[in-house]
């Protein structure tokens, strides 16, 4: 009875596993320092038994070590948002029910107050660390591999965020599934600049690196000039983003002297394979990456319920606007609106997902666990799409109130909620409208309280927007409603108000 990826990481002692804050950090080190960290938070307990133990970590060797000791010591890993404001933090510690809070110095001061409040003990890294645990020697549990292992939040049709759990074994899946596909192996060395509460930068990166004995470089943010920094060093040979990330960086490509970009596109060779999903690559995208670093994206579609489903294949044809093919030990089909399974090429329906991967549960929602799945067990997605010559092919999603920009699902009811406790707004509809750097920009039209009052102090909305949301769910576009057409005025549907403020 033990965790699969932490049994895979004894294998390679002496691999590095970590490159971060300019140091190597190799598997018995993270090893060493989970199990140092698991000690403390087991204190007198001999499991803790799925306890939720939420953290808030730089990304870095400290997450691994963190996350890993709250898996060795038998509980629930909960890794906040780094970017999140104090409400939505609040919404996850309450609504987990977490019994410790584990922060690093950049993050005691935010959480403090809050912690205390929540009577959750607040653990600083730092200072565990530099404590010698008492029972040194104490005995780390038997972990089984059936127990809950993970909640990570997403949002769905429902204002608030839902906690997805999966288990150790679900997470074996996912991560063993992606291994065998993309032939990840001990000698390849991947840079994560992706955030560490969502399964692309969780999963698909860092542990599908770590099961193999491979090395997981990391900057703590994006940025399009240090990235292709890291790219010329030479030191990777995967690359895996959202799309949004692509473009950037290509943006940053085109600004740059001829000399530094041949110099940069050059860089490119030595890697294997660059992948990109959690949300739809538009095919200009695809093909600029190609002409200039010679590298055929593989496209690959996932979600926070079910770890990645359809991918392009490593080796054949990788089809530009497509999501390629389901992966081995996934079962797809797609069911069209009347509840028929479709069979025929061209013919659109949900994508509907059963196996090994897909998730548990969501946190102490049962109903709404149960809703989410058919009678007979398929996991709903919500995704639209057609087969194509056995490669599938995304249409878009069955509800107008889920937006994907940069890569971050969000759930525009949310953001609504949101905006009506506002003073001056008296109603408001927010909208995804299509765009080629963020896949969707937020949009959101308002209705005000005062009939008379015809602008708004915007910047002071959005100001105030951020002391409740994150800033990647931010309305990009305002528009006060009786700036619209006035036809439109009372009628307009959430499709029409798109195509609307698309326009505008
Ligand atoms: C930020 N900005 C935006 C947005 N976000 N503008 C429009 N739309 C947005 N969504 C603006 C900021 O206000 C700022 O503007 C400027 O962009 C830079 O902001 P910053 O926060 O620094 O942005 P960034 O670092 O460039 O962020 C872009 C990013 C980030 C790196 C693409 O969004 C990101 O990390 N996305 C990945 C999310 C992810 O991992 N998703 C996976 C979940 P100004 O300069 O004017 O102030 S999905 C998943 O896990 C499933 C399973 C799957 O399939 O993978
Ligand atoms: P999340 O719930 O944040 O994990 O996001 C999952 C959603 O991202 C899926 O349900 C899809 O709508 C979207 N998604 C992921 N990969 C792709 C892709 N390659 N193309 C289009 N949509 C995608």
């Amino acid at each position: 009875m033990a965790i699969q990826l932490i049994e895979q990481a004894k294998l390679h002692p002496n691999r590095v596993a970590i490159y971060s804050d300019n140091k190597a950090y190799t598997y018995a080190n993270l090893l060493e320092q989970s199990a140092q960290i698991a000690q403390f938070l087991l204190s007198e307990k001999s499991n803790l038994a799925e306890d939720r133990i939420s953290f808030m970590i730089t990304p870095s060797f400290q997450y691994v070590a963190v996350q890993w000791g709250i898996w060795r010591a038998g509980g629930i890993a909960v890794p906040l948002c780094t970017q999140h404001p104090l409400p939505s933090l609040r919404y996850v510690l309450e609504n987990t029910r977490s019994s410790q809070l584990i922060v690093d110095q950049t993050y005691q001061e935010l959480l403090a107050p809050l912690a205390e409040e929540l009577e959750i003990k607040l653990i600083v890294l730092e200072d565990l660390l530099k404590q010698k645990h008492p029972n040194n020697n104490t005995e780390l549990p038997n972990i089984d591999p059936a127990q809950r292992a993970m909640i990570l939040y997403t949002s769905g049709t429902t204002s608030l965020p839902k906690g997805v759990v999966t288990t150790h074994n679900i997470i074996s899946s996912q991560i063993q599934t992606l291994v065998h596909a993309w032939h990840w192996k001990k000698e390849d060395a991947i840079l994560n600049i992706l955030p560490l509460h969502h399964v692309h930068g969780i999963i698909n990166i860092l542990s599908s690196a770590l099961w193999v004995g491979a090395s997981c470089h990391f900057l703590p943010k994006f940025n399009a000039k240090q990235v292709w920094e890291y790219f010329a060093s030479g030191r990777l040979n995967l690359f895996m983003a959202v799309p949004t990330i692509y473009y950037k960086l290509i943006n940053y490509w085109e600004q740059v002297h001829n000399t530094e970009q041949e110099y940069l596109s050059k860089a490119c060779q030595q890697f294997r394979l660059m992948v990109s999903g959690s949300a739809a690559l538009p095919v200009p995208v695809l093909e600029q990456w190609e002409a200039i670093t010679g590298q055929r994206l593989l496209e690959r579609y996932g979600m926070t319920e079910i770890g990645m489903a359809v991918s392009n294949p490593y080796l054949k044809e990788r089809r530009a606007g497509h999501i390629g093919q389901p992966l081995p030990n996934v079962e797809l089909r797609l069911v069209s609106e009347d509840g028929k399974v479709v069979e025929e090429d061209g013919k659109s329906g949900e994508i509907q997902i059963k196996g090994p991967n897909v998730f548990l549960e969501y946190w102490e929602k049962p109903e709404v666990t149960q809703s989410s799945f058919t009678e007979d067990a398929w996991f709903k997605t919500g995704d639209i799409a057609y087969a194509n010559e056995g490669y599938y092919k995304i249409m878009g999603r069955n509800s107008v109130d889920i937006i994907k920009s940069g890569g971050y699902k969000i759930s525009a009811l949310e953001i609504e909620d949101v905006l009506r406790r506002h003073q001056q707004i008296k109603d408001c509809a927010v909208v995804g409208i299509p765009n080629i750097e963020w896949g969707e920009l937020i949009a959101v039209s308002l209705v005000l309280t005062d009939p008379l009052q015809k602008t708004l102090d915007f910047d002071a909305l959005k100001a105030w927007l951020l002391t409740q949301i994150p800033a990647y769910k931010l309305p990009r576009k305002y528009i006060i409603q009786e700036d619209l057409p006035r036809n439109t005025i009372g009628k307009v549907t959430k499709p029409k108000l798109k195509e609307l403020l698309a326009t505008i």
